[in-house]
């Protein structure tokens, strides 16, 4: 199905929340008068330290999204092949960055509780070729620090995070972009942080960070030249500026979500056959993602439910299904067909539900309603005002 058709549904999985236009204007005629657009900029460096009081971490580099965040952070660490111990559940790029980093996926079955990686199916997923450990926080739900950071200290391997959902998200009352060697959030479009596209490396040690800023810009380093092949994977000054305005919004935006999240618990609490993922004690969550789990014990299958989302206008999605080792791509990664029951049976059940903050009561009230009542008509119209 086309973006366009895709972002005509009457109430979208997500939509970005954005600053009033009048508010980037006088950043953007700055930046017209300045010509600075890229390589570094006053913007650029305003937000990377907003991020690092904001984050309260020493080190934090730009990126221009995620994925290319994820190569440059596994290249920093000086991972030179070998494998990389990580989730099926998750969105392909978690995978595709260690490809493209020269890196082998190894997939391990996750904890069908927090659809985080099972630590003992990361133990029993090291072997001698393993270099490193790529944990994904998946929709924002933290993973279990303590122990992935127990199995890399004890076999020597790198411990490095795709938080890509994770701005705002705090456990301990601590970011978890605080998390391992280094940690990757991304900026998407549709992630409860936004700067069009980009995305953020915290990592924990200097010389690292530095080889990230190297990395970013073709490898280049004003003092020494080029020692190694780096990427263009800068963010630019508009980007930066628009970042630095979203800070002033994003502890609103995450409000918001959070009073989704409870309408939502409320509502489908009860409904038998429908599971919520349990609320982890002690961590602050940005609620970037609803997902529900759709059992035996609910009229619909998940695939049926799905589809009535779909038929009336509601932008529900299956992440993750498929598992990314489902994915052709990655037919060939180190994983037996029989193995990760609890990924498998996850993404067989998964459906996640509209919420961003421009996601009226009225909308809510019509999803919640064709999952409450299945066979019924729809009671209100698919974007109706609250
Ligand atoms: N690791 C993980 C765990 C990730 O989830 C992601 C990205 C990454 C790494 C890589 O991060 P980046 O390299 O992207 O920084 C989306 C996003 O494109 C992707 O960023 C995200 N994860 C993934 C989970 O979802 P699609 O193809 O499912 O999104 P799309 O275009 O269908 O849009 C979803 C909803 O958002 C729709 O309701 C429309 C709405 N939308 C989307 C965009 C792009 C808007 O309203 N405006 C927009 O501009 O992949």
């Amino acid at each position: 199905m086309s973006h366009r058709l895709r972002f005509n549904v009457s109430i979208p999985l997500s939509r970005p929340d954005l600053p009033p236009l009048d508010a980037l204007v006088p950043m953007l005629e700055d930046i017209w008068e300045s010509g600075v657009l890229s390589n570094g900029g006053p913007y650029h460096q305003r937000f990377e330290q907003a991020l690092r009081e904001q984050l309260q971490v020493e080190h934090v580099n730009l990126f221009a999204n995620a994925t290319l965040g994820l190569i440059a952070a596994l290249k920093a660490l000086g991972l030179q092949g070998g494998e990389v111990v990580t989730t099926p559940y998750t969105f392909v790029a978690t995978a595709n960055a260690l490809r493209w980093a020269g890196l082998t996926p190894v997939f391990a079955d996750i904890d069908p509780h927090t659809l985080n990686l099972d630590p003992a199916a990361v133990r029993a997923a090291i072997g001698p070729r393993t270099v490193a450990l790529l944990p994904v926080h998946t929709y924002g739900n933290p993973c279990n620090h303590g122990s992935m950071a127990d199995l890399a200290g004890q076999h020597g391997l790198k411990l490095v995070y795709d938080a890509a959902p994770c701005f705002g998200v705090r456990a301990g009352g601590r970011s978890v972009l605080a998390q391992g060697d280094a940690s990757v959030v991304s900026f998407h479009a549709t992630k409860v942080f936004n700067t069009f596209e980009g995305a953020a490396v915290v990592c924990a040690d200097a010389r690292v960070s530095e080889r990230l800023a190297r990395l970013r810009n073709h490898g280049l380093d004003p003092r020494t030249a080029v020692e190694e092949p780096g990427l263009n994977a800068k963010m630019s000054e508009f980007n930066a500026a628009l970042g630095l305005l979203q800070l002033e919004r994003v502890a609103q935006a995450i409000e918001c979500r959070r009073e989704i999240d409870r309408r939502y618990r409320q509502a489908l609490g009860g409904v038998s056959g429908v599971e919520c993922l349990a609320l982890p004690a002690g961590v602050e969550l940005n609620h970037a993602y609803f997902p529900i789990f759709v059992g035996a014990g609910y009229p619909l299958g998940r695939d049926a439910l799905y589809q009535r989302l779909q038929d009336h206008g509601v932008d529900a999605r299956r992440y993750f299904h498929p598992l990314v080792c489902e994915l052709p791509a990655y037919w060939r990664a180190p994983v037996r067909q029989d193995e990760l029951p609890a990924a498998r049976r996850r993404a067989a059940e998964v459906v996640c539900l509209p919420i961003h903050p421009a996601l009226t009561q009225a909308q809510q009230a019509f999803v919640i309603d064709l999952i409450v009542r299945p066979h019924a008509a729809p009671a209100v119209r698919a974007g109706a005002p609250a």
